[in-house]
């Protein structure tokens, strides 16, 4: 029999991941991290990529594995290669994203000695991972089993083996794959729930329900919501992410729910005040809609099975399960619909949507409005678009209607800013067209992905929104405060750069494209990408806070029945 040495466990740890639906991994270039840098390369089922930098690498994985929904595995060398893992994990980890996380280090007895590139990796991601596994003495197909199922079980997240490799780092011997196991391992399907009552939605039956649905759910989510959301009469409101469409969904929930009066007072929910809200998975991206959740009192059952639920701790009731699960243990009788409930949402939804898109047509070109309305309501469908944190996700919120012909994506996990292009281009990796909105300050913070997307000539599209700093700033208090002088704001909040995003994209050899009118990015970004390229839409910062309350005051008044 073989004897099991280092290279034969990562070849079966390698093979074990590929039983497990890894088909790519993110390698970073090393010296210590060769055994299983050559497990990898020889596996053929594994496609091995190598990304210089760590920090995009895990991105690249985290958005590989947001699009297809299989774990996506990384291999760094020993040291602060590691470290720089660090962001991607923490986003997986609240996310719920599948992620395996493979470092290097420097064999047992050269631990805490002081040894060169070396650091203390036990545990590096403190409580941030599902399981953490100092991999000495392991057989390898036992070990992706385990990380595996770490990663995949329950609410997903991350796994991580540190590996300790000796000299010499290269076998004698080319390793051979050992191929799939006769055993083949379960796709990670989330758990199901035990002791859900299947008639706790029924009790409702007459009254006004409200679903409120965020997050990436599973594929069968959306036909569960459905059939649920119509017995009850029950509109839903869904985040971007949240893919679901029918007769039941708001299409522009955040512009109605944050439509206020003169008095300021947001009166939509006030007038079509809910019994009882379902929340299905994390809090939606719209603030007005969850800082009424928080304040309004209405009976809340929330429906998650993320570590962390609840920060608004307003749930009356909490069932601990995945979304999904919960909605297909649900019996409900299918005449439970409250009269006019829905209609009456669907009458003012239609309202906003004409409003919104006569007030967005009537503001000058380029705007933030426009441009994220355009890029939602015109990607192709089947495609992915990849909504960056800041405004991009926010705009696409509020400005364009609900599709359930595209997939949303974003980092709504931590709300980063970072690794945003690095995520996109590990979604195109798995095969499907990706458009890309983000601002120019996410762009900066992860430009070197720029070559990477070049490199590896992926269906991308970047809309890069440049407003020459951090535009959602403007939103905040200090913006418009008597004690933050306009200088302070612009040096700790605008941040203005003064760059152009279209000749760092050149610089990395990126295709650059121009567009000059609405309709011209409208014909642009309807087709869909044939590999990687960049279109700067250059707005004005200044005029951000102004396009924005023209449209929500055109909208306002359209629902209070008044023309302005
Ligand atoms: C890694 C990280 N650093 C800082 C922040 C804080 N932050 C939130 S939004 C933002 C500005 C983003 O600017 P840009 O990408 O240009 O988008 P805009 O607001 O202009 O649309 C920053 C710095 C963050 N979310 N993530
Ligand atoms: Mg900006």
């Amino acid at each position: 029999m073989e004897e099991p040495n280092q290279f034969t466990m990562c070849r079966d740890l390698v093979a074990g991941l590929a039983d497990g639906g890894v088909s790519v991994v993110f390698v970073s270039p090393g010296s210590r991290n060769t055994p299983i840098t050559l497990a990898v390369a020889a596996d053929p089922r594994i496609t091995d990529l190598n990304i210089r930098d760590e920090r995009s690498a895990g991105f690249m994985a985290l958005g590989h594995a947001k699009a297809t929904g299989r774990p996506a595995a990384v291999v760094s060398t020993s040291g602060s290669a590691a470290a720089h893992y660090f962001p991607a994990v923490v986003e997986a980890d609240q996310s719920g994203t599948p992620l395996i996380v493979l470092t290097s280090d420097r064999p047992l007895r050269l631990r805490g000695t002081g040894a060169p590139q070396t650091m203390d990796q036990v545990a590096l991601y403190g409580a941030h991972v599902k399981d953490f596994v100092d991999a000495v003495g392991f057989e390898g197909r036992s070990l992706a089993a385990r990380l595996l199922d770490s990663a995949t079980s329950g609410f997903p997240g991350v796994a991580h083996a540190n590996l300790p490799f000796d000299e010499p780092l290269v076998p004698a011997e080319p390793i051979t794959p050992s191929g799939a196991s006769p055993v083949p391992k379960g796709d990670g399907l989330r758990t199901e729930c035990e002791h859900v009552d299947a008639g706790l939605l029924a009790v409702h039956s007459g009254r006004r329900v409200l679903i409120v649905a965020g997050g990436q759910q599973r594929p069968e989510f959306a036909g569960e919501l459905a059939r649920v959301a119509d017995a009850l009469g029950a509109p839903v409101l869904a985040d971007p992410q949240t893919r679901v469409l029918g007769e039941n969904v708001i299409r522009h929930a955040d512009l109605l729910v944050g439509a206020h009066g003169e008095d300021g007072a947001e009166f939509v929910l006030d007038r079509l005040r809910p019994d009882v809200v379902v929340r299905l998975g994390p809090l939606p991206t719209s603030k007005p809609l969850f800082m009424w959740m928080e304040r309004s009192g209405v009976d809340q059952i929330l429906v998650s099975d993320a570590r962390l639920a609840d920060p608004l701790r307003s749930a009356s009731m909490s069932v601990e399960c995945d979304p999904t699960a919960f909605l297909a243990s649900q019996v409900v009788p299918p005449d439970a619909a409250a009269d006019g409930y829905l209609e009456h949402w669907r009458a003012l939804d239609r309202i906003a949507g004409d409003a919104m898109r006569e007030a967005i047509a009537g503001r000058d070109w380029p705007s933030e409005p426009a441009t994220a309305h355009i890029v939602g309501s015109t990607v192709p469908s089947g495609s992915i678009l990849w909504a960056a944190s800041s405004r991009p996700i926010r705009d696409l919120d509020a400005f364009s209607a609900t599709r359930d012909d595209i997939r949303i994506l974003a980092n709504r996990g931590v709300n980063g800013i970072d690794g945003t292009i690095s995520s996109a281009v590990g979604a195109a990796l798995g095969g499907t067209h990706v458009t890309l909105l983000i601002g120019d300050l996410a762009v900066l913070h992860d430009a070197t992905a720029l070559s990477e997307a070049v490199a590896l000539e992926v269906p991308l599209r970047i809309i890069a929104v440049n407003n020459d700093g951090g535009g959602i700033f403007s939103f905040l208090p200090q913006a418009q405060s008597a004690i933050v002088d306009h200088e302070t704001f612009e040096r700790h909040w605008g941040t203005p750069h003064g760059l152009s995003l279209s000749d760092i994209a050149r610089a990395m050899r990126m295709k650059v494209r121009t567009v000059e009118s609405a309709a011209d990015l409208g014909t642009v970004v309807a087709e869909n990408p044939s590999g990687p390229e960049l279109i700067e839409v250059a707005t004005d910062r200044a005029r951000l806070l102004e396009d924005h309350r023209a449209v929500r005051h055109a909208v306002a008044a359209a629902l209070l029945g008044r023309r302005e």
